[in-house]
């Protein structure tokens, strides 16, 4: 046994007096979680109550390096829909947005989904074909989604203009159980719902390093100390290829700004969400009446976390067109946030080179709409090693040649 001389028990005693703690205690073992996720964003939140109420997993950690949906979730624009083309594409973001159906009970928390429909203008006759081959595509896949008729256009949205000189409307893909939801409440919901299971959610706690021995991950180091665990999840966005780095391997994405902004609240007029791709545009109508509306990425990587002038002025511009009555609007504010491509414009959902550490990345411009459905998927592909939803969206997708085109579903211009 320990033997302690009389000063070092009167000097523990103070300790433990003043609250310290029994320091005389032999220490803690060190706790080991079983999973630890990377990023407190939608798809890690979601990554990791899946883990919780699919898996049984709940020895389990989010860290985050701000707050918890601060990054890219907390600045997107909402829209969600699953009109993809790709059968693999189909089948995660269906998953998604049929989980968003019910994600308010299942949560108990209103993340206030609103199925208000989205369609995608159809101004040019290529568009015409893309969009009518992806209705069929959807059919086949179970998605609903039609075709309409600039009529149909004009009758669900009174204040667009189909008869524009440059880019008159032609018809549109339209998803009747699209919509959008509350972007920071789909954060607090999943990241309560973690918490109430036991889970702990670490903010303002940067990864910042990774550590791996003999090909297993071992743990991570943080702005707040090392942290052991059995299994990492990275899940950071914009910062896959730095976290990715720490690892010792490189990833095949780019990051680079894509903003947004509202206009100040006006008098509901619009009712459903319209995306234009042609000319780089898209708005809803928020609850609080504001004109919510973005347009595409930046033409070159950047960590830039905010807007720029010359892509209000452009996002604006392309809208005025379809959208006259927005040219007498003033803006109340605009913000950029950092998402992570890669060349097929698909996720990737994947092990990595070391053993034991996954990644959930590259959802771009548009992985708002698959935070449950990646979730899901994900926090299956690290409990049991296989998902059939992320099978087609691993890495060696970029091996072996199998890409997954969505450019044109993506539905942001980059
Ligand atoms: P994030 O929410 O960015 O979470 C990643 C987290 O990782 C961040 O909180 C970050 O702080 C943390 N992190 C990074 N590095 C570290 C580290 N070293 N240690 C600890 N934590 C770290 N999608 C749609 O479906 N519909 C839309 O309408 C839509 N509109 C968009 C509009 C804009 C302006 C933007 C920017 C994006 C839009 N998106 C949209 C895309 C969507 O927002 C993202 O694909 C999605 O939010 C990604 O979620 P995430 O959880 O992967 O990433
Ligand atoms: O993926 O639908 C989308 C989207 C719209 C705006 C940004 N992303």
């Amino acid at each position: 046994m320990k033997r302690y001389s009389v000063f070092a028990v009167a000097r523990e005693a103070l300790r433990y007096h003043q609250g310290w703690g029994r320091a005389w205690k032999s220490p803690e073992p060190k706790k080991k979680y079983d999973a630890v996720i990377i990023g407190a964003g939608g798809h890690g939140l979601a990554t990791a109550y899946y883990l919780g109420k699919n898996h049984g997993l709940k020895n389990v950690a989010i860290l985050e390096k701000g707050w918890l949906g601060g990054g890219n979730t907390g600045r997107n624009t909402t829209i969600i829909r699953s009109n993809y083309l790709q059968d693999a594409s189909a089948a995660i973001y269906e998953k998604a947005r049929s989980l968003y159906e019910t994600m308010s009970q299942d949560l108990n928390y209103n993340v206030m989904f609103s199925p208000r429909g989205v369609m995608m203008l159809a101004q040019t006759q290529h568009e015409i074909r893309g969009y009518k081959r992806t209705a069929q595509a959807n059919a086949l896949q179970g998605v609903s989604t039609e075709f309409i008729s600039p009529e149909k256009v004009k009758s669900l949205v009174p204040i667009i203009n189909i008869d524009g000189p440059r880019y008159p409307v032609l018809g549109a893909l339209w998803q009747s159980r699209g919509g959008t939801a509350r972007h920071d409440a789909v954060a607090w919901g999943y990241a309560r719902a973690c918490s109430d299971m036991g889970m702990d959610i670490i903010q303002q706690c940067e990864v910042t390093g990774i550590r791996h021995e003999n090909g297993q991950v071992q743990g991570v180091e943080t702005s707040k100390g090392s942290i052991d665990c059995q299994k990492l999840g990275i899940v950071v966005a914009g910062h896959t290829g730095v976290l990715a780095d720490m690892a010792g391997f490189r990833m095949p994405v780019e990051s680079v700004a894509l903003q947004a902004l509202v206009s100040e609240p006006i008098k509901p007029c619009m009712d459903v969400v319209v995306m234009a791709n042609t000319v780089h545009g898209y708005m809803s109508q928020s609850d609080k009446g504001e004109m919510v509306i973005g347009g595409g990425a930046d033409g070159f990587n950047n960590y830039t976390q905010r807007g720029s002038f010359h892509h209000v002025e452009e996002t604006v511009r392309a809208l005025i067109e379809t959208f006259p009555i927005i040219s007498r609007l003033k803006m109340l504010r605009w913000w950029g946030g950092i998402v992570d491509m890669t060349g097929d414009r698909s996720p990737i959902l994947s092990k990595t080179p070391v053993g034991n550490i996954f990644i959930n990345c590259g959802w771009g411009t548009g992985g708002f709409k698959a935070i449950p459905g990646s979730g899901w998927a994900m926090a299956e592909l690290i409990a049991k090693g296989h998902s059939s939803l992320t099978e087609e969206f691993s890495l060696n997708r970029f091996k072996e040649g199998k890409f997954i085109d969505e450019s044109v579903a993506a539905g942001v211009a980059h």
